[in-house]
């Protein structure tokens, strides 16, 4: 054991096939030639260098994308066609799930246990939008009694998406698995800090019969890359998940390019709100989980966990307890409960929400610093008699840091939960069913679990209110219609007088 957690025993650095722009169904370097490093955020090293993609790469994979829309099978198919190709790219997926884990395990720091259900998942986030891939059409609609009319659901065309580093093979699949069933191409920008398993189900999306253009994977950075597709003329949408700021320059870019439809998911600062009448160590195990899974690197995160006078001393208490006996360390040990943070920007970023909370009178109960000298672990963190103006109260951390705070009565707590700029998520525990519809009704969330926390499945939509996003949800068959079009045909019935 080194002094980070990292076992060399448990180091299972899987072989890394592809490094290269995946454009046109070719690994190709970058025009410009240049690399960048992705590193392993369990020590800080290099992991391999990955071709950079820039503006010109961009254009290369817009112009195959853009030909394989105009002239190219893809679109043309029948649904059930493209749904035979996305299973079969689903199979692949599953029967490379070992190692497709491993490279989200080493890039990201996901724990390797949870990285093995997020390959399944990916797999039947495929599936179930093949699923719905032949059940794509329009209406007929009301005749004039001259006229007969009627709609027909398009793809809109060539799609940019780029996606964040958190989840990586989650977030392709939430991107691409609508798009691609609703028969569009396009272009992926991968986060810089997690590109590999992305380009390796490029890799698998052709073994399966995915058609060359119809899916390109450009890693890159976000000032060059990422904003050559917001900006490009030929992009008819843009998908974006990330931050609140870039998610802002997409929107510009996009409107003084040529008004390409946006889809934004940005962060958050959920609420969890505890009564009174809860079990305690259900309700504990819950806000932990909803709060330090993935080390809290997840936009949903149960930040502000709000517990009802009556059992907040208690609660504290097993909170605190949980959070010293949490395991931080290497995430491929099947002991481990919390790996290292994403990238050293994330890990400073913590570090320094934590010294505002301590500068801003929060009690520190437990946690608060970094562990090690190698790798970006940061201690399981909670802070109590924590203000709502405070910044680890509004700002989105993105980290393991919870705020602990006390309420009195259920108007209280709809009134405090509500107080953020974001409405991505929200959990409400209690076995009071009166209690549990009044609060769902009045938070302003996109999303509000009840007994439960971040559970994310493919049928069940995902996206913010207020500042969390929007332009439609992830997830869900309104997600296919992000990248449908609607288009009204009419016709004269017969004996027009055109
Ligand atoms: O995000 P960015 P970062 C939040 C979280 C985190 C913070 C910063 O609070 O601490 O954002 O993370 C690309 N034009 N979330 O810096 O910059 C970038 O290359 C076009 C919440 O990683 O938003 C990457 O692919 N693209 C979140 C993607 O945008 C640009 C998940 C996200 O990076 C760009 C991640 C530009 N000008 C972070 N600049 C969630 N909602 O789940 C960057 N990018």
């Amino acid at each position: 054991m080194v002094d980070n957690g990292v076992s060399d025993s448990l180091f299972k650095m899987p072989t890394i096939k592809f490094t290269k722009l995946f454009i046109n169904g070719q690994f190709v370097d970058s025009i410009s030639g240049k690399t960048f490093e992705t590193i392993d955020p369990r020590t800080g090293e290099v992991i391999v260098k990955i071709s950079e993609g820039t503006k010109e790469d961009i254009d290369a994979a817009v112009a195959v994308a853009r030909e394989a829309f105009d002239t190219g099978p893809w679109p043309r198919m029948t649904g059930v066609e493209r749904a035979k190709i996305m299973v079969k790219w689903a199979e692949l997926i599953e029967e490379n799930g070992e190692e497709l884990a491993a490279l989200d395990t080493i890039e990201a720091g996901l724990l390797y246990q949870f990285t093995k259900f997020e390959i399944p998942a990916a797999a039947d986030m495929l599936r179930y939008y093949a699923g719905a891939a032949d059940k794509i059409h329009g209406k007929v609609l009301k005749s004039s009694g001259q006229f007969h009319a009627y709609t027909l659901m398009e793809p809109i065309g060539v799609v940019g998406h780029i996606i964040p580093w958190n989840v990586p093979l989650m977030m392709f699949f939430t991107k691409v698995a609508p798009s691609i069933a609703a028969g569009c191409t396009m272009v992926l920008k991968p986060a810089e800090q997690t590109p590999l398993s992305a380009l390796f189900v490029a890799h698998l999306a052709k073994l399966a019969g995915v058609p060359d253009g119809v899916l390109n994977v450009v890693p890159g950075f976000g000032p060059t890359a990422g904003a050559a597709i917001s900006s490009h003329m030929e992009i008819e949408k843009v998908s974006f998940t990330g931050s609140v700021e870039t998610g802002r320059e997409v929107m510009h870019a996009a409107a003084s390019s040529n008004l390409k439809t946006v889809s934004l998911e940005l962060g958050g600062k959920s609420p969890l709100i505890i009564f009174d009448d809860a079990d305690l160590d259900k309700a504990a195990d819950l806000a932990f989980f909803g709060m330090f899974f993935n080390k809290g690197e997840i936009c949903a995160a149960g930040s502000r966990v709000y517990v009802q006078e009556g059992i907040y001393d208690e609660l504290e208490k097993k909170l605190v307890e949980k959070a010293k006996a949490c395991v931080v360390g290497d995430p491929f040990d099947p002991k481990t409960n919390q790996g290292p943070q994403a990238d050293k920007n994330q890990f400073d970023k913590i570090l320094s929400y934590i010294e505002h909370g301590k500068k801003e009178g929060a009690t520190l109960l437990t946690g608060g610093k970094s562990i090690g000298t190698k790798g970006y672990f940061i201690e399981p963190t909670i802070f109590s008699h924590v203000k709502e103006e405070m910044r680890i109260t509004q700002d989105e951390i993105f980290g393991p840091v919870m705020t602990l705070m006390k309420f009195k009565t259920i108007e209280e707590g709809i009134k405090r939960a509500n107080n953020t700029r974001y409405g991505l998520a929200a959990g409400i525990v209690t076995k009071n069913i009166d209690t549990a519809n009044t609060m769902s009704r009045s938070i302003r969330a996109g999303i509000v679990w009840i007994n439960c926390y971040s559970i994310l499945e493919s049928d069940i939509p995902f996206g913010g209110y207020k500042m969390s996003g929007f332009g439609g949800k992830d997830l869900g068959l309104n997600a296919l219609h992000k990248y449908l079009q609607l288009k009204s045909v009419v016709t004269p019935i017969y004996n027009s007088p055109w």
